[in-house]
């Protein structure tokens, strides 16, 4: 028996560049598409399959998407969107793989949002030196009628990342990170 997911999923990789080897496109060189699954067996398998996130090697991420939309701030559903981040410094103490997981099973089985919003587009997770980023990507920008499911979705967040009151996840708008850097970028909001 298949338990089907309300949404297609595809799960995406980014491979750290290879020492020495130079490219013009690192980015698109680097991000692959993994596999795409709609059930909640199929996920397990993937999941019992692949290579746990702090077993990674730097500058790689995983990218869980809905199925048909790339994890790039260029794609349409992307592009006037944004996304809520916080960044673990505590890299050898964080339980970044339960964390990363417990954020995966929020994303598909539809629990960030209420049920007529159309807001998540992915979650993300970025290996980096001496940080983890975990990221939710969002369809708009915190216009006057997205603000509210925006900010509802960034508190959902931050109970799945069992965050206290003194830590803030931070909003930001991709087209500020496309320009500033993703690190530079000033946040919109915060919760
Ligand atoms: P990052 O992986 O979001 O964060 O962006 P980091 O700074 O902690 O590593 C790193 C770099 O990857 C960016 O400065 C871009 O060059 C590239 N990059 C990241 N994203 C999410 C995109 C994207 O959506 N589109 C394009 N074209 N480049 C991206």
């Amino acid at each position: 028996v298949k338990h089907p997911l309300m949404n297609k999923w595809t799960l995406w990789f980014t491979r750290p560049p290879t020492a020495g080897v130079k490219s013009d496109n690192q980015w698109a060189d680097s991000l692959k598409e993994v596999v795409s699954f709609d059930s909640v067996e199929e996920f397990w398998g993937i999941y019992n399959n692949i290579t746990k996130t702090s077993e990674l090697a730097l500058k790689s991420d995983y990218h869980l998407f809905k199925a048909g939309i790339r994890p790039e701030w260029e794609d349409p559903s992307n592009k006037n969107g944004g996304k809520w981040a916080y960044q673990f410094k505590d890299k050898k103490t964080v339980p970044i793989d339960e964390l990363w997981l417990h954020t995966m099973l929020a994303a598909i089985g539809e629990t960030l949002e209420k049920e007529n919003d159309r807001e998540v587009m992915g979650v993300v997770v970025n290996v980096r030196k001496g940080l983890y980023r975990i990221g939710l990507w969002t369809r708009s920008m915190g216009s006057k009628e997205s603000r509210e499911s925006l900010l509802g979705i960034g508190r959902r967040f931050k109970e799945v990342l069992r965050l206290g009151e003194r830590e803030q996840v931070e909003f930001s708008g991709h087209s500020e990170s496309a320009h500033a850097g993703s690190s530079r970028a000033k946040p919109k909001f915060v919760v």
